[in-house]
């Protein structure tokens, strides 16, 4: 059954990756699970054909024959679970492995994802840099904790697994800032994913996007 995502048509980021199909396409590379991209406009993300697969207009969805899903954590946990090499067939690692993929998307996220947004929308508020200090902070309280438990390992869990696959996605978007800089095992755990062949190979595929995009 062919697997089709959905994807920016020209993503905001310029092909760094940042944006939540690379997860999705990470995911797919390392299972081995060919797939194909419709890339939309963010025009086309609010019409009532994408509104009935994301029912917030966003990037990105799963289509593999009758099944259509959002939310990027649910569509690795999917792909995870129905593919071996993301997931333990041992039941308590599968369970802590979940556990790091929440961990990521509930815990380290958020104030991650704040910090971009707000340096790329409150710059000239009065407030600016209250809230970015309060908001780094946060993230070196998280990244702080996460350094200490992943101390020198390679994974968080043993072998590499989908709380990988996301925590790295989480950390990718503090690469090069000061914060990540900080916790060289996190630095490092980072390097790690990026340089996984899946990793590479997904990262490609969303650059050639945005590179066609930008010679039409
Ligand atoms: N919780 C959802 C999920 O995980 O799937 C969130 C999905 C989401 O935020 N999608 C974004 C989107 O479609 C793209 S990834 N935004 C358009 C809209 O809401 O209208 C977030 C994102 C956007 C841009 C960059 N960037 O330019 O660096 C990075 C990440």
């Amino acid at each position: 059954m062919t697997i089709t995502i959905t994807a920016f048509e020209r993503s905001p980021d310029r092909g760094k990756g940042l944006a939540r199909d690379m997860r999705v396409r990470w995911a797919l590379e390392e299972v081995g699970e060919p797939y194909d991209v419709r890339l939309l406009s963010f025009k086309a993300m609010k019409e009532p054909a994408h509104l009935a697969l994301q029912p917030f207009g966003q990037i990105p969805t799963y289509e593999e024959g009758g099944l259509a899903l959002f939310e990027s954590g649910a569509i690795v946990f999917h792909i995870a679970e129905r593919h071996a090499g993301l997931l333990s067939a041992d039941a308590n690692a599968r369970a802590r492995a979940i556990t790091w993929m929440f961990a990521a998307l509930n815990t380290v996220e958020p104030p991650v994802f704040d910090r971009a947004l707000t340096m790329i929308l409150e710059r000239d508020k009065p407030w600016y840099e209250e809230r970015l200090h309060a908001l780094e902070d946060s993230i070196r309280n998280r990244l702080g904790a996460l350094s200490r438990r992943l101390g020198d390992a390679d994974w968080l869990e043993g072998e590499f697994s989908a709380g990988d696959l996301l925590m790295v996605s989480v950390l990718l978007r503090l690469k090069g800032s000061a914060i990540l800089d900080e916790y060289p095992n996190l630095s490092a755990y980072v390097a790690r994913g990026e340089a996984r062949p899946a990793y590479k190979r997904a990262f490609d595929a969303q650059l050639a996007v945005f590179t066609a995009a930008s010679t039409d």
